[in-house]
């Protein structure tokens, strides 16, 4: 009452001086208490303040519940190896095993020796070395207890080497086959396309059968124009003399590891069987390769010479220089087979179906490249004329 006394009092200026007033007295609140609140004047002169001090802080909460366990951690670094401890103690010794069953091995030997005997024919895959002259290293003997028959010796100075008791040596599982047994004619492999169905997709040397089951080692060529020729004919390095005799060209020489001819018995035994192609590749020094393809290739036998059987020329970057070659018997220096007066095969030092001569000389002299002389190096007249004697030559044949 007092205060609306005194503000009626003042007159005009009196609400200026309450508000001053009040200004003061918010302030001195606020020291003492934490919340001054002004409500207003509610219409009339009155001031109306709301004010009152907080209480005293009332006494602390209840410990809260325990939470819920925490995930577990990631698994740390491992730790540094401890050391090795002291060597334990020597077990006692086991008891002895049982007596294996007997093998069969001299079953198979019997097997291997009536085939081989049957058809007078050597058996590469039974062939026993020691050290031979050619390649000049030891080869692993067999078994001690592996009979070594007359039959059972390689008898010609074929692709194996110049001793007729040399041979290449079987690798691991070829001459066994596949499946760690030997082979017989009814499940061994009849050609090198064959081999290569099987899954023999690297190029090497393998044991097929030919018609008459005769047991034949050939290079088989897996890798060129989809793989599967058997190849009968190799020059690369000059390290084997071809210019040889009848005898030696109709059961074949040299070695597996570089050059060698397989021999016309056995190129006519592989022809006999059905059509086959043929294809001659060659490399020159400079590492060009070129090649010649027919549709067919067949070989007769002896009695025929070894008469040359082409079929046409297919296809290939050589040219064609084996055409003429065809319907012509095979020569050496001691058989004259040919049509000119001359001896061809002694004239040009080669041995091949000539005629008189030859536009081809694939068995000439190894003579590296260009040469002076004429026609007596590995010429093929359709690239490198007459003087140019080719570093590679192969000559493979493929059942069609
Ligand atoms: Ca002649």
């Amino acid at each position: 009452m007092e205060l609306g006394g005194a503000a009626g009092a003042l007159g005009p200026s009196g609400p200026l001086l309450v508000c001053l007033c009040f200004g003061t007295l918010a302030a001195q609140a606020a020291d003492t208490c934490p919340e001054v609140k002004l409500v207003g004047l509610e219409g009339s002169d009155k001031l109306s303040i709301l004010r009152g001090c907080p209480g005293l802080p009332g006494a602390p909460g209840l410990k809260g519940e325990t939470g819920a366990a925490g995930l577990k951690g990631e698994r740390g670094l491992p730790g540094v190896p401890g050391k090795a401890g002291p060597a334990g103690p020597k077990g006692s010794t086991g008891a002895q095993g049982e007596k294996g069953a007997r093998g069969e091995k001299v079953l198979r030997v019997t097997k291997s020796r009536t085939r081989v005997s049957t058809h007078k024919t050597p058996s590469h895959a039974l062939t026993t070395s020691t050290k031979c002259a050619g390649w000049g290293q030891a080869y692993p003997k067999r078994p001690q207890d592996f009979p070594r028959p007359e039959a059972l010796m390689v008898e010609s100075d074929g692709p194996g080497g110049a001793d007729p008791q040399c041979r290449e040596p079987q690798s691991p599982g070829e001459a066994a086959g596949e499946s760690g047994q030997l082979h017989s004619c009814a499940t061994g492999p009849r050609t090198c396309t064959e081999l290569l169905t099987r899954g023999h997709f690297l190029s090497g040397w393998h044991t097929i059968y030919l018609p008459d089951c005769r047991p034949l080692t050939v290079l088989c060529d897996m890798d060129t124009d989809g793989g599967g020729w058997t190849v009968f004919q190799r020059r690369k390095d000059g390290s084997v003399d071809f210019f040889r005799t009848w005898t030696a060209y109709k059961q074949g020489f040299g070695s597996q590891l570089g050059e060698f001819w397989l021999g016309n018995d056995n190129i006519h035994a592989l022809t006999a069987q059905g059509t086959s192609e043929l294809r001659v590749d060659l490399m020159d020094f400079e590492g060009n390769h070129r090649f010649a393809k027919y549709q067919s290739f067949r070989m007769a036998d002896e009695a025929e010479k070894y008469k040359l059987v082409l079929g046409a020329f297919v296809e290939g970057n050589a040219g064609d220089s084996l055409t003429d070659h065809g319907n012509h018997f095979f020569s050496t220096k001691d058989r004259d087979n040919d049509e000119s007066p001359s001896n061809c095969a002694a004239q040009f030092q080669g041995a091949w179906w000539y005629h008189s001569c030859h536009s081809s000389n694939l068995n000439g002299r190894y003579l590296r490249g260009p040469h002076t002389s004429y026609a007596n190096g590995i010429n093929w007249k359709s690239w490198g004329r007459y003087n140019y004697s080719y570093k590679v030559s192969e000559m493979k044949l493929r059942l069609t």
